[in-house]
């Protein structure tokens, strides 16, 4: 079976998706691009061989040759479009965020429970990424005993324009909000989110320093810097009771020159997380043709959103915040 999908947006990530698809995900083909704009959409549409390219998403998704949806267009837009493809009975794999509020995100899961099955895969694709995946099955094998922290560094080199100082949390911390819930497999209960000074603290979107407590007592921290200033850097160690393991970046060299030794950073997240976005698209398309999802759901979607808003009100008010989830429903479980 070939799997037909239209994309929604066709911007940095939608780009890349599309790319991906059309050159290295197996039983797939892009038929129609859609972007607010049109030349964006017909180029990315050129490059990847889809046959239509439009200002309109709804055309995609009302499609009747499209089977399934990719959503990478902004972030406030998700909710909209992730409930048309539910209503149109059409899997879905929408970016990250699901969307900017836990509300919205409900708004989604309520939809896919009226329907009585899954739709809806989250774009948190470190889930995928080797590193991540061998820190789990690390865990998972009990050779290291118990965990107790994860310490996590989340840099960038530098925030694009339309980027807010919420964003860091809503939009950048999230990965490290949804991987620590999947590799620890409990829920993230309590936060503190501390934002250190800088030299103008008014000019740029600074650091922040999250601390949460999780369901059992365990500890995750994370540093995330959306202006970084020399490259995108992704850390992470965890911490268990015989002993850690740290995730290692994907580097292909190593120079010497000048009395230095040193390696590349990557500018985005776009080639440190290659294998993880490739893997995803290729495990969402094998999950359209078995209908059994392994990628993050609607529910985790809204979890990651509902920790990220207690983060922001904790940074507002100065203190620990309390993260209440609503219950589960039993399609997620
Ligand atoms: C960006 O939107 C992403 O999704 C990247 O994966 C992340 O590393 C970056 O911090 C976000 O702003």
């Amino acid at each position: 079976m070939t799997v037909v999908v239209g994309l929604i947006g066709a911007g940095i990530m939608g780009a890349d998706h599309a790319n991906t698809l059309a050159s290295s995900v197996a039983r797939v083909r892009i038929r129609a691009i859609a972007d607010a704009d049109l030349a964006r959409a017909e180029s990315v549409a050129q490059a990847t061989g889809a046959d239509v390219a439009t200002v309109n998403p709804m055309a995609i998704i009302d499609d009747p040759a499209i089977h399934a949806i990719l959503i990478a267009s902004p972030d406030h837009t998700h909710r909209d479009l992730t409930l048309a493809c539910v209503a149109a009975r059409k899997p879905v794999l929408c970016e990250k965020p699901l969307a900017p509020t836990a509300r919205e995100c409900l708004d989604v899961v309520s939809a896919e429970v009226g329907l009585g099955r899954r739709l809806v895969q989250v774009g948190y694709m470190r889930r995928f990424d080797p590193a991540y995946v061998e820190v789990k099955k690390k865990l998972a094998s009990g050779e290291l005993g118990s965990p107790t922290m994860f310490h996590c560094v989340h840099r960038n080199l530098s925030a694009p324009p339309w980027f807010d100082s919420k964003m860091s949390i809503t939009n950048s911390a999230v990965h490290e909000i949804d991987v620590s819930r999947w590799l620890l497999e409990e829920e993230l209960a309590a936060v503190q989110v501390f934002r250190p000074a800088t030299s103008n603290n008014d000019a740029a979107i600074g650091p922040v320093f999250l601390v949460f407590e999780t369901s059992s007592n365990h500890i995750v921290t994370v540093e995330n810097n959306n202006n970084g200033g020399y490259g995108y850097d992704v850390r992470g160690e965890l911490v268990c009771e015989k002993g850690t393991i740290s995730l290692r970046s994907p580097i292909n060299s190593e120079f010497n020159f000048n009395l230095v030794q040193g390696t590349i950073y990557p500018g985005d997240w776009r080639q440190r997380f290659a294998t993880a976005y490739r893997q995803q698209l290729q495990d969402w398309i094998r999950s359209i043709e078995t209908g059994a999802y392994a990628g993050a759901s609607a529910w985790d979607g809204y979890a990651a959103s509902a920790v990220a808003e207690a983060a922001l009100e904790s940074l507002s008010r100065g203190r620990s915040t309390k993260i209440t989830l609503e219950a589960r429903p039993s399609l997620y479980t």
